[in-house]
């Protein structure tokens, strides 16, 4: 039915039919972008998983190829689970793997390419040893998975981390090894959190203060500071903090510890789980992807025979300017397949304002804008009274609640009675110093009429520096909207599921329901993809 086949993104990836979770192993290899990725390939739920494959020149247009492991073995036949792929100096790729045992223990396994002259890698080889690594006795059998991207120490050994729990204790354990086959679990743990549950898919990379481009795994020095990500299995958000690691020690410790892993940062504030991130050699940058699951009900993703997306590949490094955040911004070949740009300048939104734009199909957008505000009336805004709830996105009753300072933003997939629309906003309030907290959130809770799909209202405050204006990136691709402000300093993933405002019937809108401030916008948008496709998958454009 065509609700339900508009919900296909055009430029998100999907395996098109049947379940996808984390993406696995990305790596760029002889002029080719791979992505596999956890995949059942027998319905669109979770269940037997194997590695999916696909490959690109550029991670936009999308290649779909066999499957690259199934479950054939002992020590995976319960399951082909998470792992990454790491790059030897000779240009070789091993990957390692997760499998899930006959009796369901979680081992690591070794895998590679069984013909490396490939470059759409096609089949992949199991090594004999496998498995190469069972879970130490003080780790619950079922606790022990998803290791990273390998790199090379100073003493020249390969180390690599993998996620656990003892009780509720979240934990990054490493290892080292020579050959992959044989392994040194090091004494010292990489970091712990106390109360976090199991740390899935942990991700661990440098980032520079000084350049933005990205770094290889394995560089250290000064002028570094490494990300420690983990997937927590308890609320199924994927948390950062950014730190110090010292290689002798095979130890990290955050820079803040009130926000440290699992307590203060997430990636994205909205859906956004398992992600990876991997160093991309052909354009010198840190690339992350994530899986994007549904949030209707499983009977529609039965329905529609497909579940799951990837959020478009975000480019990772260090905020230079707060140095205390990353930046995340979708990779720029995005940019490839915009088209038909329409453009406003200096839009003026008065208190309560509600203004369509005439910009032609908004199934498939990239809205950018940048909002000013009349600095006289955010001084003369009062600070909070002592004893007042701070605000907070998910519980203050989203777009349609009017303050002084906010919400103003955005309307996208709008019909047009507005009985379906996602507001993405920015809400200020003066804390209890008299210091101005800028939120910036999505609102679902009328994102459609129908009762089955999550309503949540997203967000979080997001740095503002003095003297910046504020700005946020909107990407729009049918069932999906991802935010970012301010440059990447925040982002929200939101799956949405409209049932009238689809195809022609979709609008956006800028709006302020501020009651004391005129917000002046400007913006640009783009269509996005539709010359390559028909609004309902992907095209295969050939290189
Ligand atoms: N998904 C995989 C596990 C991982 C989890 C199984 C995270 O390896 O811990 O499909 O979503």
């Amino acid at each position: 039915d065509d609700m339900l086949s508009w919900q296909m993104p055009a430029f998100h990836f999907t395996p098109g039919k049947n379940w996808m979770n984390d993406p696995n192993g990305p790596v760029f290899y002889k002029g080719w972008y791979h992505l596999f990725y956890q995949y059942s390939p027998a319905a669109p739920v979770w269940g037997l998983i194997v590695w999916g494959h696909a490959v690109s020149r550029d991670m936009v247009h999308w290649r779909h190829l066999p499957i690259a492991m199934e479950t054939d073995k002992w020590y995976d036949v319960n399951g082909v689970w998470t792992g990454s792929t790491t790059i030897l100096p000779n240009n070789e790729l091993v990957v390692l793997y997760t499998g899930s045992t006959n009796e369901s223990v979680q081992v690591q396994n070794l895998a590679y390419p069984a013909n490396p002259s490939d470059p759409l890698l096609v089949n992949w080889v199991k090594d004999p040893a496998n498995p190469v690594l069972v879970p130490p006795k003080w780790i619950n059998i079922k606790d022990f998975r998803d290791p990273t991207t390998a790199w090379l120490t100073p003493e020249g050994r390969w180390r690599m981390v993998i996620g656990t729990k003892v009780n509720r204790t979240g934990i990054a354990i490493l290892y080292d090894t020579d050959d992959f086959k044989s392994y040194d679990l090091l004494d010292t743990k990489l970091h712990q959190v106390d109360g976090t549950g199991m740390w899935e898919c942990v991700d661990f990379f440098p980032v520079s203060k000084n350049e933005s481009g990205g770094l290889d795994t394995g560089v250290i020095g000064p002028g570094i500071k490494h990300v420690l990500k983990a997937s927590m299995d308890d609320d199924r958000c994927d948390y950062y903090a950014i730190g110090d690691y010292n290689p002798k020690t095979g130890t990290w410790v955050p820079d803040n510890p009130k926000i440290d892993v699992g307590i203060g940062l997430r990636y994205d504030y909205g859906i956004y789980y398992a992600s990876k991130t991997f160093y991309d050699q052909n354009k010198e940058r840190r690339i992350l992807w994530s899986w994007i699951k549904e949030t209707d009900s499983e009977s529609s993703d039965i329905k529609k025979g497909w579940a799951s997306l990837m959020a478009v590949p975000r480019t990772v490094a260090l905020d230079p300017l707060t140095g205390s955040n990353l930046l995340q911004w979708p990779i720029e070949e995005l940019e490839n397949i915009r088209s038909n740009l329409n453009e406003f300048n200096e839009v003026k939104l008065e208190p309560g304002s509600l203004v369509p734009l005439n910009v032609g199909p908004t199934s498939q957008l990239d809205i950018m804008v940048e909002f000013e505000l009349d600095k006289k009336l955010t001084d003369s805004l009062l600070p909070l009274k002592a004893g007042s709830v701070p605000y907070n996105c998910a519980g203050h009753g989203g777009a349609g609640v009017r303050d002084a300072l906010g919400p103003f933003g955005v309307l996208v997939l709008a019909n047009k009675n507005l009985t379906e629309h996602t507001p993405a906003y920015f809400y200020i309030v003066k804390g209890k110093k008299g210091e101005l907290d800028t939120f910036f959130c999505i609102d679902q809770s009328r994102s459609s009429i129908a009762k089955d799909v999550d309503k949540s209202i997203y967000g979080s405050t997001v740095p503002v520096l003095e003297g910046e204006k504020l700005s946020m990136r909107i990407l729009v691709d049918h069932s999906i909207v991802e935010g970012y402000a301010q440059g990447g300093r925040s982002c929200i993933t939101s799956r949405v599921y409209p049932t009238e405002a689809i195809n022609d019937d979709a609008q956006i809108f800028l709006f302020n329901n501020a009651t004391s401030i005129t917000v002046t916008a400007s913006l640009k948008t783009w269509q996005m993809g539709v010359s390559s496709t028909n609004g309902s998958g992907w095209v295969w454009i050939g290189p």
